[in-house]
């Protein structure tokens, strides 16, 4: 069988990458350098750093990335797309132009007969009353129609300012403290507890590489980024490998 791969927290477009090309492009080179090998590839999120669709009209840049994305995808790639906390507003263009699969919640999938539980994190486990005010606003029908009506010259650097706000306050945070800090570990961990058959829990969101053992048949990857780390995982059937991408 051909290979499955996660991959999460690009933040393609971020102000704060010092080459945002050179970045593009070190993604645009790993997908090309998966795509024989692969039958499916798995966004888990954040993947672009600011989206905004609007009926008729779609934010500059990302070029050549969904050009890729739209090769592979032309090719019977099976693209899956989970939204994030940054690319929530995606509707149907990206869908309908890239060919991907657009997910906006958490999926129980199950590939070569392991049950997979895929999320990208956010709103998972404790998250402070806050976040999950802020969470439940963005992911609003109604709250996404009226900021359509705003004209972008005023929504689009507004969006930015807060998208790298959030990026480095939750920097701090990026931080790997011990599986029992680490909420993620703990939201599988309770699933297991009332559902033991999941064989891979998978998330981004928390910018860190982890891969742990849950139960003698459980595992937990949370799949870094491509900000420090250019990490994904594989999965060929058999085993499943958290690595990163050599070909900077
Ligand atoms: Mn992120």
């Amino acid at each position: 069988m051909k290979n499955i791969y996660f991959i999460s927290d690009l933040h393609l477009g971020a102000r704060t990458f010092k080459n945002p090309r050179e970045n593009e492009k070190r993604v645009v080179r790993f997908l090309d350098s998966i795509k024989e090998n692969a039958r499916a590839i798995y966004l888990m999120g954040d993947i672009l750093d600011y989206w905004y669709e609007y009926k008729t009209v779609v934010p500059r840049g990302f070029t050549r990335f969904f050009g890729k994305i739209a090769e592979l995808t032309d090719r019977g790639i099976e693209i899956h797309w989970f939204i994030g906390n940054h690319d929530i507003w995606i509707f149907d263009y990206l869908p309908s132009e890239l060919g991907v699969i657009v997910h906006k919640t958490p999926k129980i999938v199950i590939i070569e007969g392991k049950q997979f539980f895929l999320a990208h994190g956010d709103g998972l486990g404790e998250t402070s009353r806050s976040f999950r005010l802020i969470r439940s606003i963005f992911h609003n029908r109604i709250c996404q129609k009226l900021f359509s009506a705003i004209h972008p010259r005023w929504t689009v650097s507004f969006a930015h300012r807060w998208s790298s706000h959030s990026r480095l306050t939750a920097s701090d945070d990026h931080e790997y403290n011990g599986e029992n800090d680490e909420y993620l570990v703990n939201f599988a961990k309770q699933y297991l507890s009332k559902d033991s058959s999941i064989n891979f829990f998978i998330f981004g969101h928390r910018h860190i590489m982890l891969d742990l053992m849950l139960s003698r048949t459980s595992r937990i990857l949370i799949l870094g980024d491509w900000i420090h780390h250019y990490s994904y995982a594989v999965f060929d059937g058999e085993n499943m490998i958290l690595c990163q991408f050599e070909n900077l």
